[in-house]
């Protein structure tokens, strides 16, 4: 059947979803081909994510104990009953990375478990795939024309991944005050070109071998990289965030980040590679003041001497533009800008080499990092925004990562 006549027919039975919360039966999870109900999709082409909307808590790179909002991933096994109960106060900060391949279905439920700490606030929430083509307003989750999902609802969005890139995610229900609290992921799609047969010979005589991976549909293999990382910036006004948690008028105008963010963190937090998932727990990891690791990613970036580091880069600050630089020596390769290929309508390649990047709030970038003939070492990427390289007033910290390049084994 033609996509044309699916995506119509999908709609009635998501918008019947509507209907299940207000039953009290807990969260209600549609996922297309899941014939076993496992709440993973039996069906190679369709991806299934659960996501809760709440509050919780994120420990800052100089200890301090911060409220947010965001949303956490709900273990598919989990009972559709014990969600609400199980996932409060269990945001992720940043918000959970989706990755989906190009040409599949995303079905993503995302239900609102209400904040924990705001127990006079009913805010619901919603899911904006930014920069998302081609959006059907019902699932585009702006609260005008889109359902958005009140505390103990559920609302599962239709995605079909059309064009690879690199996307991020954001609660749209008053989208300055949620974003700012913490409700963004970041969300790639990856290309159909990383599935070619063995040995294919790309425009330009480039060989493409299995396990190859690229940033877009070159189809020369001008965005290969060998590893790749989320650079996710972003910061937090403290001053905001306890006006939440402590019942305060919120100040929107004097909104002013002073804990700026890689991935989440402030360096030097953003370096410490703990496994987030290690049972017992990992020593090292960086908890919350609930005992609950919410701040998942490191910001770490490694790569062997000669490799083609892919950063895909978004500034999801509300109030601030980042300028990024790398002390590597090497230029940074932008291939792709709000999730598009740089190339023209003719097919003339439109990538750029800079020093310093410059990310507005609500842009992404790809950028390539090509490391032959870097010294093995510690580098570092950093803000060149001087004032914004601190964790509050704690300086030495905030937008800066470190990147180590080891030798060439
Ligand atoms: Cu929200």
């Amino acid at each position: 059947m033609n996509r044309r006549i699916i995506y119509p027919l999908l709609i009635v039975p998501l918008l019947l979803g509507l209907l299940g919360p207000w039953s009290a039966q807990g969260a209600f999870v549609q996922c297309p081909g899941d014939v076993d109900m496992d709440g993973v999709s039996d069906d190679p082409n369709i991806q299934c994510i659960h996501l809760a909307g709440a509050d919780g808590f994120a420990r800052m790179a100089d200890g301090y104990s911060q409220y947010m909002l965001g949303f956490g991933l709900v273990d598919p096994s989990t009972l559709e009953t014990e969600v609400v109960a199980n996932y409060t106060l269990k945001s992720w900060c940043p918000a959970p990375l989706i990755v989906v391949k190009e040409g599949h279905e995303l079905y993503l439920t995302m239900t609102n478990v209400g904040m924990a700490v705001r127990t006079d606030l009913f805010d619901p929430h919603s899911i904006h795939w930014h920069g998302f083509p081609h959006a059907a307003p019902i699932f585009d989750g702006l609260p005008e024309p889109s359902p958005t999902a009140v505390m103990g609802a559920s609302f599962t969005y239709a995605y079909f991944a059309a064009q690879p890139g690199n996307y991020f995610y954001h609660c749209h229900v008053e989208a300055s005050e949620h974003m700012q609290m913490g409700m963004i992921g970041p969300l790639w799609v990856t290309p159909a070109q990383d599935d070619l047969p063995n040995g294919t010979v790309l425009a330009g005589g480039f060989v493409h071998h299995t396990g190859y991976t690229y940033a877009y549909n070159d189809g020369d293999g001008s965005t290969y990289y060998d590893v790749g990382y989320p650079v996710q910036l972003t910061g937090f006004d403290s001053n905001f965030h306890d006006a939440s948690e402590t019942i305060q008028p919120l100040p929107f105008a004097a909104m002013k980040d002073n804990y700026p963010m890689i991935n989440g963190r402030g360096y030097p937090y953003n370096i410490n590679t703990f496994d987030p998932d290690a049972m017992p727990a990992d020593p090292n990891a960086i908890v919350n003041k609930e005992g609950f690791i919410s701040q998942r990613y490191h910001s770490l970036i490694q790569a062997a001497a000669g490799d083609k580091i892919l950063l895909r880069v978004s500034n999801v600050s509300t109030t601030d533009i980042w300028a990024i630089t790398t002390t590597l020596g090497v230029p940074m390769k932008i291939v792709g800008r709000g999730a598009e290929l740089l190339r023209g309508e003719t097919g003339i390649d439109t990538s750029y080499e800079v020093q310093v990047l410059n990310v507005g709030g609500g842009q992404a970038y790809d950028v390539i990092v090509d490391t032959a003939g870097v010294e093995p070492g510690t580098y570092f990427l950093h803000t060149t925004n001087l004032n914004f390289m601190c964790n509050n007033q704690e300086e030495r910290g905030g937008l800066i990562t470190e990147i180590v390049i080891s030798p060439l084994i």
